[in-house]
């Protein structure tokens, strides 16, 4: 860990770790949606790497642009104005403190809850002069995510060949009404220091620190800045081209459980970048709080053993709130 003593912006964050150059990942696993392979090529990914990259995902363009560019609006405010709705209770704005347990990150953030309820009352302290189009930019892009999402789940589902319980087997804890999915968008600043010579010698600033995301599944499209990084199973990190027009999905957590570890949660993280704004926007589908999580009957093989006890989303979610960012939140699960 590097503090650095110069640069005021910088001093503060105690996140500077080393690694060594990363490596440009070009073999991320391309799914189109409207290929008879999409489900081959998903249920792949996901066993070997817990990432891939969505195409012909038929959310329109405009939709992904007129939220990007409100949401761009609410970052341009004065820092004064934006910490109006801060700190999040875990939802409104937030700036480089992630979470409650002490994590930081060279972020600002807003996140918000799905339920229209929450985003409405939220939407009214984040923004003081028409609230309105930045809530129905909101609801508008949520809509077209989770219906592309549990597209996604579904074409999953029959890659897994799950005939006793259905193809809406994940789909369905997304669409009910009670589903406790949230949305963030995540603005990295540019960090100029960090092209000063010497000002992290090869070390990188950390935008957003290494965690597995605890939800079923998370949807990621970001501009064209790079950052996002994801571990590779020999434990090497491994940058991701960004791609504006594409959708990143990752498997969560409870994907990992309810597959009984076929499907593998990926380890990512977000590395700041010295002269371009990165701005992400993800949605987290979760189950309704009371949902019974367990590796679903018909993926364990008769001599396979679960290896994960059942737990329910509200249990799983508060223990993940108390933990730190890097936790393996996932032992948890874990039959011992
Ligand atoms: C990671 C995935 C989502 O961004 C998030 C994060 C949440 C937060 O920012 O409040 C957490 C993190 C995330 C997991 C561990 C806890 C909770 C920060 C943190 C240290 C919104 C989520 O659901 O879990």
């Amino acid at each position: 860990m590097v503090v650095l003593s110069n640069q005021s912006a910088l001093n503060e964050l105690f996140l500077v770790k080393t690694c060594n150059p990363s490596t440009i990942f070009t073999e991320v696993p391309v799914v189109d949606l409207t290929h008879p392979d999409a489900k081959t090529i998903m249920v792949k990914a996901c066993e070997e790497l817990g990432l891939f990259k969505v195409v012909n995902h038929g959310v329109p363009l405009e939709v992904i642009t007129r939220l990007e560019n409100e949401a761009l609006k609410f970052f341009k405010q004065s820092q004064s104005q934006k910490d109006k709705a801060s700190p999040p209770d875990p939802y409104g704005y937030g700036s480089k403190k992630i979470g409650t347990n002490g994590d930081m990150g060279w972020v600002e953030y807003l996140l918000l809850s799905t339920n229209p309820d929450i985003v409405s009352l939220k939407t009214h302290q984040l923004f003081h002069q028409n609230p309105q189009v930045f809530r129905w930019c909101v609801e508008e892009y949520i809509g077209e995510v989770k219906k592309m999402c549990c597209e996604v789940l579904e074409k999953m589902a029959d890659g897994l060949g799950m005939i006793a319980e259905g193809r809406n087997v994940f789909s369905r804890m997304i669409r009910e009404e009670r589903s406790d999915s949230c949305f963030r968008v995540n603005r990295y600043p540019p960090c100029p220091e960090l092209k000063e010579e010497g000002a992290l010698s090869g070390r990188n600033l950390i935008g957003f620190g290494e965690h597995t995301d605890p939800q079923i599944i998370s949807v990621l499209r970001s501009n064209n800045t790079s950052g996002l990084q994801i571990c590779l199973p020999d434990g090497t990190w491994a940058s991701i081209p960004p791609d504006h027009s594409s959708f990143f999905v990752n498997v969560g957590d409870l994907l990992q459980v309810m597959t009984n570890g076929r499907f593998k949660s990926v380890k990512h993280r977000v590395l700041a970048n010295s002269s371009m704004s990165r701005l992400s926007m993800i949605y987290f589908g979760g189950p309704p709080l009371n949902e019974k999580i367990a590796p679903l009957p018909s993926l364990l093989s008769r001599e396979e053993e679960s290896l994960y006890r059942e737990l329910t989303w509200r249990e799983y979610k508060n223990a993940a709130y108390k933990s730190r960012l890097s936790d393996n939140r996932i032992t948890l699960f874990q039959k011992s």
